[in-house]
């Protein structure tokens, strides 16, 4: 058939790996199940004014008792890797001792997903810390890093015979900044020196787990996941929000890349945070374990931001931000500073469209990371790169026969493949893109107000229902190409297999 108008058919390349992904607390639910111990979350959910609705995770999309069907809805789905957590405190309800029943699960979950010819794609940590290491200091404290290093064994003993795909922390930037700086999230401290020495013990983390990883297996492929932003000035011919700018690339990007591919913090951000005391806990050695080879970087982006050094005119310090905090400020815990350590840095609008999180929407920028990344990160180092989380939340449509139209999701996606693919035509080496998110869940401080799937969850009944969006990456992943055919908001639902 003739190219519709409109943008061309964007094919990527053989072997490009379509997948989906979720994290552990946001899905599982079964929160006091199987001789699981308490986590950060379930203890901050509990805080007043914490979470959207005072929801939790305790049942979540109750993924620990229905994975069978999730895993069905993955293959119909035709996508060939599930990212998804492993629970730290469901294998090690103390943080120390292994629980058997919780290795049992996930040791089912991979099962089911090999037998259904998914590979399995494991993340040790998705934010949830056993509580008791959070008791005994958290990530501030050089003693955590040891035992998520002890955590990492232990599941690779457990499952490293049948997963391939091993990546330590997600996103270390909400860990340590939305976590110990903003507060914003488990455990809500607000202690920009905190947040700091978080970075450096989930990087020692990191480090540390890689070579009990490595040691284990040469032939897996290991890594890590980070959350991205594409800063720029809000006025580039101002130098004060050329420096915000400089700023937010800082602590967003370059604190955990440099350390990771380069050995070394970045140099004006160590002289930025020089009074909160991130050299007192660098000992020797440590940047030599942060920057052991790893094979894959998983590349999260849902926005970028410009920046300034002043706010925008009404908005108070601290909102406006890409990261929600402005929709759980209004909680007697949430008067909170931005999470950079350092400041001024406030992100303004450029009037683009936003999503239902209030992150604009910018496509391009993708590209441009991941350009960026290629030329000065992992193309250097021989790194492949999978987008690991890309999506968004938008209110769907259920019309009365309970089918969902969600064409603001479908859109964003094929904006986001399109500019995905931009970067690989340009020398970009990405091997793969995972959705955030098969299921609508749990969205931390946001609770089950804000829906990522691609599959819709009714909480009531836990009714799984595949959106037009889920119907319409199902035709992109058996394609391996974003189609000119059924691109955008008025893409016509069609079956899963074509
Ligand atoms: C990621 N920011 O969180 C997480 O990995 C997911 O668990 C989450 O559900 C998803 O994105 C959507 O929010 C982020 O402030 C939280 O830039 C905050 C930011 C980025 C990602």
């Amino acid at each position: 058939p003739l190219p519709a108008a409109g943008p061309a058919a964007a094919r990527f390349p053989e072997g490009f790996t379509w997948g989906a992904a979720t994290a552990a607390y946001q899905v599982e639910g079964a929160a006091a199940i199987g001789g699981r111990g308490p986590s950060i979350w379930d203890t901050f959910c509990r805080v007043p004014g914490a979470v959207h609705g005072g929801h939790d995770g305790a049942v979540a999309c109750d993924q620990y008792h229905r994975y069978r069907e999730d895993v069905a809805l993955l293959r119909d789905l035709g996508v060939d890797s599930y990212r998804f957590s492993t629970s730290w405190a469901r294998v090690m309800p103390d943080g120390r001792t292994v629980n058997r029943a919780g290795l049992d699960y996930y040791s089912r979950l991979v099962d089911e997903l090999l037998a259904s010819g998914i590979a399995p794609w494991l993340t040790l940590y998705h934010w949830d810390l056993p509580q008791a290491l959070e008791d005994s200091g958290g990530w501030p404290a050089r003693d955590t890093a040891y035992r998520f290093a002890e955590y990492a064994a232990v599941m690779h003993d457990a499952l490293g015979d049948r997963v391939r795909t091993w990546t330590t922390l997600n996103e270390p930037w909400c860990s340590a900044f939305l976590g110990y700086t903003a507060g914003v999230h488990a455990p809500g401290r607000q202690s920009p020196a905190d947040g700091v020495a978080a970075v450096h013990h989930l990087l020692l983390g990191h480090g540390l787990a890689l070579g009990e990883l490595r040691r284990r297996d040469a032939e897996a492929s290991l890594g890590i996941t980070l959350n991205f932003t594409v800063a720029d000035p809000f006025d580039p011919s101002d130098p004060a929000d050329v420096n915000a700018a400089r700023l937010e690339d800082g602590f967003f990007n370059r604190m955990f890349l440099d350390p990771i591919f380069c050995g070394a913090y970045p140099a004006d951000i160590v002289d930025d945070v020089a009074h909160l005391g991130l050299a007192d806990h660098v000992q020797d050695g440590d940047l030599d374990l942060i920057s052991a080879p790893i094979d894959v970087l998983g590349v999260n982006y849902y926005n970028g931001a410009a920046v300034s050094a002043r706010p925008e005119q009404g908005v108070p310090q601290g909102q406006n931000r890409p990261d929600g905090v402005r929709s759980v400020s209004e909680g007697p815990h949430r008067e909170v500073s931005p999470p950079q350590p350092v400041g001024p840095v406030h992100p303004r609008s450029r009037g683009l469209p936003t999503t239902d999180m209030g992150w604009e929407v910018q496509p391009e920028g993708l590209t441009r990371l991941l350009q960026r990344l290629q030329a000065d990160y992992a193309g250097p180092r021989g790194v492949a790169m999978y987008v690991t989380e890309n999506g968004a939340a938008y209110p769907d449509v259920v019309e009365p026969d309970g089918s969902v139209d969600d064409p603001d999701r479908i859109a964003y996606l094929d904006a986001h493949l399109r500019a995905v693919h931009a970067a690989i035509e340009d020398g970009a080496d990405v091997r793969g893109y995972f959705v955030w998110s098969l299921l609508d869940n749990f969205e931390w401080a946001l609770g089950y107000s804000k829906r990522f799937g691609i599959v819709r969850v009714d909480y009531e009944t836990q009714r799984r229902t595949v959106k037009a969006s889920g119907r319409w990456y199902a035709q992109v992943a058996a394609a391996n190409a974003v189609d000119a055919v059924d691109a955008g908001p008025a893409a016509t639902p069609a079956g899963p297999r074509e």
